[in-house]
């Protein structure tokens, strides 16, 4: 019976090129016009030298608490390790499935830190125990309008800068899409996590509250109000950001200086911290086997 019905209802499905995966990092610096590009490893071919965690399959991550909600299907520590300024922008190129550009175009982009450890270089970090820090978030370029991750359509990189003011030390940059396309349904919303190993080097002294940080997966829940949503129906409606506000930390730089004619700088140290959702409770992925293999296309 379930078969039958898989094959009638698959022809009715559009066609839809496969998902895909984050291709390569470009790190530009803002005082210099050379940039590094280093490129990752394709999905389940052999693995070369690359800062990257290679994954193993180009489908989405689904459900907020698949293990591989942390750096992507079947992640592997990659074997190198590149620095970066803090300050600098690097570009996430991401591809499809058959290496043409990214497809989905409408949900958000979020990039995470943690920190490896003083000791630890990110080549041998387990990014099961990371407290991520989240540091950037992109949703509709306008109100109600389309949203940055089309951008990548064309073929460009989605670009985040490294704080200017981030402590300096070794860390992984967790990048993540979320295509929200099907993501009415409970489970449909499909994650696209990937992550690079960094050695930010600066003399800065930012660095997120205590809770500010993360687990991945834990942050996220299946029903939250930017999981679980209708992106169509109402695009007006304020996106709302899965996961924690992005650390004080990152902002404190720019509003330092734009702030300083009408407020005292003195006030862009935080000295409390606000309250940080809860991490929510576990709901059951409802989707039988069938919803969910429909939903995985
Ligand atoms: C790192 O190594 C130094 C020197 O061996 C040691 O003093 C320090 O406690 C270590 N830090 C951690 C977090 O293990
Ligand atoms: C990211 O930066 C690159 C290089 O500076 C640029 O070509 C590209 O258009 C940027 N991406 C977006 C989405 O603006
Ligand atoms: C912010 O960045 C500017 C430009 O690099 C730097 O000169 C300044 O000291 C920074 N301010 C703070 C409060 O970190
Ligand atoms: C602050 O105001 C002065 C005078 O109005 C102006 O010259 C300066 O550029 C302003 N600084 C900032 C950071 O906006
Ligand atoms: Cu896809």
């Amino acid at each position: 019976m379930i078969t039958t019905s898989l094959f009638t209802l698959l022809p009715l499905l559009p066609l839809v090129s496969a998902h895909g995966w984050l291709n390569s990092i470009t790190i530009e610096s803002p005082t210099s016009t050379s940039s590094r590009t280093y490129t990752g490893n394709i999905p389940n071919a052999s693995p070369t030298d690359s800062p990257i965690r290679q994954i193993n399959n180009v489908d989405p991550v689904k459900g907020t608490t698949n293990e591989f909600l942390s750096c992507g299907q079947g992640a592997e520590v990659a074997s190198q390790v590149v620095e970066v300024n803090a300050g600098d922008s690097i570009g996430f190129a991401w591809v499809n499935g058959d290496a043409g550009p990214w497809v989905h175009n409408a949900g958000p982009m979020q990039t995470y830190m943690s920190l490896c450890g003083d000791n630890q270089t990110c080549s041998s970090f387990n990014a099961a125990s990371a407290s991520w820090f989240k540091i950037q978030e992109q949703g509709r370029i306008t109100a109600g309008g389309d949203w940055f991750m089309s951008l990548m359509n064309t073929g460009a990189p989605a670009n985040v800068t490294i704080p200017l003011n981030i402590k300096p030390g070794n860390y992984i940059i967790r990048h993540e899409l979320i295509a929200l396309q099907i993501a009415q349904v409970e489970g449909g919303a499909e994650f696209y996590p990937a992550c690079v190993q960094v050695s930010v080097i600066g003399d800065g002294e930012g660095a997120p509250m205590e809770d500010e940080l993360v687990s991945l997966p834990g942050a996220y829940s299946d029903t939250d109000p930017g999981i679980l949503v209708d992106v169509y129906s109402n695009p007006d409606a304020d996106y709302v950001f899965p996961g924690p506000a992005v650390a004080a930390f990152v902002s404190e730089n720019s509003t330092a200086s734009t702030a300083a004619n009408t407020t005292s700088t003195s006030s862009t140290a935080p000295s409390s911290c606000k309250k940080r959702r809860s991490v929510d409770t576990i709901h059951p992925r409802t989707l039988s086997r069938v919803m969910k293999s429909l939903l995985s296309q």
